[in-house]
């Protein structure tokens, strides 16, 4: 495939409820829509799931934008792609980045799957044609307002509970949910809140039958999170402590955890992402897709590495009408009695709403 446009589309997408975590409150989205056409007018489409601040990761969305700009975006743009496998090589000179990275790389994948006439999920080797979806809670003043949120998404269907959690929004919060809700699936994530020096709290939880405690401690952190697996029953889930095939590798040779939240972003790419995913299941070691509250976009990204074999746990790619009163994709993301089809379409599956996408776009750059 020869590259010869690239466009980048700065986004802000206002969510239809504010979405609380340890680190803040999110209102509106602030990320980037990435377009690579190849000299056969086919456009493939990947998303940059920064936030305004670098609060989850170190990326935010003005840096991730620039580094696209001025190293990315050269490496790719007037080139010929033979597989996007090969993508990943090429950007391996430049550090990190990596929700920078895979956005670009995501296009590629799209453009590639479109030029060869196959789903994005069968180019990336998935095996599954529908996949479970579970749902992510944000942290709520009033308790009261989690246990509606919670009665109105296992109504829907959703296949796990997720429920942020932080020092002094824990024990309490799961005990009340747990007196109302005893049977669901459960599982609480801390985004790197806690220390060793809460490893009695921690071990509280494990009265609770959560499927697992998420990123309970410092981000990139792999030691210590190893010490606590070993104290507690709950399984410990990694989301920000891995960034890379290595530190996977890493994890699974220290017992770090037992169960791994994959997010394509964070990890670089979907070619990262099947590698890690390859050596998980040599491993034993379950995965889900994470999600960083993406548009369509990267939501039908999650949706197409989840058809891969070893994702075996309800990932967080909720309905579009979760996040937002009118997404940017068509048809919408829509899940039904907790589950998804995998698209059979060409790609991603999906078409991206110009419209949509132009009324959000507050920036766009073209690369010819
Ligand atoms: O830690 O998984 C996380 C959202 C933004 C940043 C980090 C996280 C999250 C979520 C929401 O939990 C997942 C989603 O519904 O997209
Ligand atoms: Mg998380």
């Amino acid at each position: 495939m020869r590259i010869n446009e690239i466009n980048m589309f700065k986004l802000n997408m206002k969510m239809k409820n504010p979405f609380t975590t340890s680190f803040g409150t999110q209102h509106t989205r602030s990320f980037i829509i990435v377009e690579a056409k190849s000299s056969k007018g086919v456009s493939g489409w990947g998303e940059c799931v920064t936030s305004d601040s670098p609060l989850y990761i170190e990326e935010f969305t003005d840096s991730s934008w620039l580094m696209l700009e001025k190293f990315l975006i050269p490496l790719i743009l007037n080139t010929t792609i033979d597989h996007p496998d090969d993508v990943q090589e090429r950007f391996n000179p430049y550090k990190r980045n990596h929700l920078a990275k895979s956005a670009i790389e995501g296009a590629i994948w799209d453009l590639y799957a479109k030029t060869e006439g196959i789903p994005l999920a069968t180019a990336l080797g998935g095996t599954r044609t529908s996949i479970e979806v579970g749902v992510s809670l944000g942290i709520e003043d009033n308790i009261t307002n989690l246990l509606a949120n919670i009665k109105e998404k296992v109504a829907e269907g959703y296949k796990r509970i997720k429920i942020k959690i932080k020092p002094g929004k824990d024990i309490e919060v799961i005990d009340t949910v747990r007196q109302h809700f005893p049977d669901i699936p459960l599982m609480v994530d801390a985004n790197s809140a806690y220390t060793l020096e809460d490893v009695h709290v921690l071990k509280e939880m494990d009265k609770f039958n959560l499927m697992m405690i998420e990123q309970p401690l410092t981000a990139g952190d792999l030691i210590d999170h190893a010490k606590l697996q070993k104290e507690i029953k709950t399984p410990v889930c990694l989301d920000e402590s891995i960034h890379s095939f290595e530190d996977t590798q890493k994890a699974i040779e220290l017992k770090s955890g037992k169960i791994i939240n994959l997010k394509i972003g964070r990890v670089g790419g979907l070619t990262q992402s099947k590698e890690i995913h390859d050596l998980c299941t040599q491993f034993g070691i379950p995965l889900w897709c994470g999600g960083m509250l993406e548009s369509g976009i990267g939501r039908a990204h999650n949706i197409a590495i989840t058809s891969l074999e070893n994702f075996t746990l309800p990932g967080d790619t909720a309905s579009s009408s979760r996040y937002w009163e009118k997404d940017i994709i068509e048809p919408e993301v829509v899940v039904e009695n907790g589950k998804l089809t995998i698209p059979d379409k060409p790609g991603i599956g999906f078409e991206v709403d110009m419209n949509e996408l132009l009324k959000n776009s507050v920036e766009k750059q073209t690369f010819k």
